[in-house]
């Protein structure tokens, strides 16, 4: 057969992750024939990983939705039959109407997350049509707003050192977060550093696969690393190891952080932590004196009911010893916002705009659905780029939500997830392959470009073209709800921002990456000039004040968690972790799809000492519960947890568990202190014999 010549076509992976790859799609007679890494990339440098490696097999996949679907049967049944696009749309239109017609505007919401975080296909014109709608606003907060606004409280910004400056750091502390499964492009770099005689600190309350080969691992209770911080800094001030010519012209507040710490000697730290104090000692020490010393962070350590009040002691701790002098020294976490302060709001021309006032928090959508009280109720709900039956807390009371009969769900999706299976309407999605985008990074500071490699296959359309395709159903009449997907990428992309002078379309598109326009090296707070109110870092906050928070930085134990309220501790006495685990999953993607997960499905992971007081043999049957629902898995005695802590990982879907319950079941949908993130990891539950 003469499959015509072969194309290569550049793109850069499109998923929720910080690596943001590039890669090379060879394409003959319009199908994908292979994808590997590009070798050109300065971050990925030609490697994928072990999810995108086998992506054709999901993009070619026999299980994916082709066509819009209608339910035929009863709500979360997943039966469904195939209807046409014009169909779909025009009952789309209908049901909208008449909802807002009786209730009012804020009877929609756009349900979102990052399914694809590409710069159009994640949000763009969804929001300017959600607008005009006047649909209630979705927050998404999900992931990383709370470790953001803790920073920022600190440092008045999320930004921070470059991710690959850390071959020049001598002392790299991996503070929860687990590289080498969430951000395994940068391992290389930490290698780099390594050989050049860096130490590797990981402190994450389990023994990850990072923590495996760390050079030191640090095992705290969940949710108490602000008590280790808080000690830590009690002894680099109490042994003269605080950078004072530093603290004196950049820092605010440092007498009144001297006094403040001066109550958290290591023993009482350590009491709260389960670390012993000299290790907490030691740790502060080398911290205090080996230089460059960078502390690296994402967002697992977040997810708590005082998440943000981590992040925000975490940014003192390198203004302490003016670790921010030197490159390859200081804190990285997300470095999203050296892209998306280089990008414009696009939302709505100023006249158009009338938003519905009220906010959705993202992470309680299950509470929004099933509260007798909101007004008007949420009668209709549009979801794409996410899977929010499995992937938000409390999954039990979004399961409850998602079958009301008088919701009219449409979900967008390329498979038929937990969620798309309690659609009233399935639409049929693109993959990155098949369509246009420009992917910004949260790990490094590239941006990518993704040229569409082939046709949409089947009837499958991109989120953007059927935001366009709502609106002419809608009858709406605005042309900016019909910009091109070209338009749109090039409203979004602020070239007049200095940090974009070097970028042009033709160029990004023809060079498939291209670095942001700040200075290589960049050490970006060597002279202070932090974005806050006095321009220094602030280690008394007015800011932390107003949100809610003690003026200086503050440990406080989690009602869920160590130190909690006893009436709950006492019925479960475990702290539930419900971590990113296996290397071929993505949250919730790819978990159905062969050879991706670990053979066996889901199950419970117990310190042996636990599992012996209550008489649970490995590999048993076991029920784990707390108030929010019981979860029926098989348990395995697991190097990784501590005693009193267990763990489930997370992202099998509800067919995949034995009783059709997942771990988010058990999650808490508390709100953290600040940033609008939700407390995952502060949930307590009892395990016993099934
Ligand atoms: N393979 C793979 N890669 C992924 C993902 C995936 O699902 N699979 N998901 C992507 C997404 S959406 C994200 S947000 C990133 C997340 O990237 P990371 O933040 O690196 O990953 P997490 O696993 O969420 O959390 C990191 C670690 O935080 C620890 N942790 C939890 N509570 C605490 C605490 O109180 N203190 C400390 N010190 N540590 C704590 C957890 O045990 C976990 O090992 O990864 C992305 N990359
Ligand atoms: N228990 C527990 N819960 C967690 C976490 C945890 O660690 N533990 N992590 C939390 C975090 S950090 C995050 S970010 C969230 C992730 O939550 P979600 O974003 O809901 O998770 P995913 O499983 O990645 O779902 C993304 C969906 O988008 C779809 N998709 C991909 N590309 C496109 C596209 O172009 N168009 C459309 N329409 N759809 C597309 C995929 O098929 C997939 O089903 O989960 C959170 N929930
Ligand atoms: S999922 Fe992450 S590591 Fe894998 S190819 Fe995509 S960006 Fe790279
Ligand atoms: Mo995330």
């Amino acid at each position: 057969m003469n499959r015509g010549p072969a194309r290569e076509v550049l793109g850069t992976c499109h998923h929720d992750c910080p690596d943001s790859c590039g890669w090379v799609v060879t394409v003959e007679a319009d199908r994908a024939v292979r994808l590997r890494g590009n070798p050109a990339h300065p971050y990925s440098r030609g490697e994928l990983c072990p999810k995108v490696n086998r992506l054709l097999e999901r993009v070619y996949s026999p299980d994916r939705v082709l066509t819009p679907l209608e339910r035929t049967g009863a709500k979360g049944q997943g039966q469904f039959r195939p209807i046409s696009w014009d169909d779909a749309l025009a009952r789309i239109a209908a049901e909208w109407t008449e909802r807002i017609a009786r209730h009012g505007g804020e009877t929609l919401l756009g349900y979102f997350d990052a399914g694809t975080q590409g710069l159009i296909q994640m949000t763009s014109l969804d929001r300017r049509l959600f607008a005009v709608l006047g649909a209630s606003q979705h927050d998404a907060t999900i992931c990383g707003s709370t470790a953001r606004t803790g920073l920022t409280l600190t440092n008045g910004t999320g930004l921070g050192a470059d991710p690959m400056d850390i071959v020049h750091s001598r002392f790299i502390v991996l503070w929860g977060t687990n590289t080498r499964l969430t951000n395994r492009h940068l391992w290389p770099f930490i290698e780099q550093a390594r050989s050049a005689g860096a130490t590797v600190v990981v402190v994450d309350p389990l023994r990850t696969s990072t923590a495996e080969a760390a050079d030191w691992f640090i095992q705290p209770l969940p949710g108490t690393d602000s008590a280790l911080m808080l000690a830590m800094m009690a002894v680099l001030i109490a042994e003269d190891l605080v950078d004072k010519p530093w603290v004196d012209a950049h820092t605010v507040g440092y007498e009144a952080l001297v006094e403040r710490v001066s109550a958290w000697t290591p023993a009482r730290a350590s009491a709260i932590c389960g670390i012993p104090a000299e290790e907490i000692v030691a740790l502060a020490r080398a911290y205090g004196t080996i230089r460059p010393c960078v502390i690296r962070t994402l967002i697992g350590a977040e997810h708590h009911e005082h998440g943000g009040e981590l992040f925000r002691t975490m940014a003192a701790l390198p203004a302490l010893i003016g670790a921010w002098r030197d490159l390859g020294g200081g804190l990285v976490g997300s470095s999203g916002p050296w892209t998306e302060e280089a990008l414009i709001d696009i939302d709505l021309p100023a006249d158009a705009g009338r938003w519905g006032s009220r906010h959705i928090n993202m992470a309680q959508l299950g509470r929004a659905l099933t509260d007798p009280l909101l007004a008007p109720p949420l009668t209709a709900l549009y979801v794409w780029n996410a899977n929010p039956a499995l992937t938000a807390p409390a999954a039990e009371s979004t399961r409850r939500g998602l079958a009301r009969e008088d919701l009219f769900t449409v979900v967008h999706e390329q498979f038929l997830t937990d969620t798309a299976r309690c659609a009233d309407v399935v639409l049929p999605a693109t993959t990155q392959l098949e369509h246009l985008d420009v992917v910004p990074a949260w790990g490094h500071l590239y941006l990518g470009w993704n040229e569409a490699a082939i046709a949409p296959l089947g009837e499958a359309r991109s989120n953007t073209e059927v935001f366009r395709n709502l609106a002419a159903a809608l009858g709406r009449t605005e042309t900016w709800l019909y910009d091109s997907d070209e338009q749109l990428i090039s409203q979004r992309l602020n070239f007049a921002h200095e940090r974009m002078q070097a970028i042009s379309l033709p160029s990004l598109r023809a060079s498939g990456f291209q670095r942001l326009s700040v200075p290589d090296p960049l050490v970006p707070f060597a002279e202070g000039n932090f974005p806050t109110p006095s321009g220094r870092v602030q280690f008394v906050s007015a800011a932390a004040t107003a949100a809610g928070l003690d003026e200086l930085p503050d440990y406080r134990p989690a009602r869920e968690g160590p130190g909690g309220e006893a009436e709950v501790l006492g019925r479960y006495p475990l702290q539930l972790l419900t971590p990113k685990t296996h290397p071929g999953f993505l949250n919730s993607t790819y978990s159905v799809l062969p050879h991706h997960g670990p053979p066996g499905g889901p199950f419970v992971e117990l310190d042996p000492s636990d599992a012996a007081r209550r008489g649970i043999a490995d590999g048993q049957m076991v029920v784990v519960s707390n108030d929010r629902a019981t979860v029926e898995l098989v348990a395995r005695f697991s190097p990784r947890v501590r005693p009193g802590v267990v763990a489930i990982p997370f992202g099998w879907w509800q067919q995949q568990h034995p009783d059709g319950r997942t771990a988010n079941a058990l999650t808490n949908d508390e709100l953290a202190d600040i940033g609008g993130g939700v407390a995952f990891s502060d949930t307590l539950v009892e395990v016993l014999p099934a």
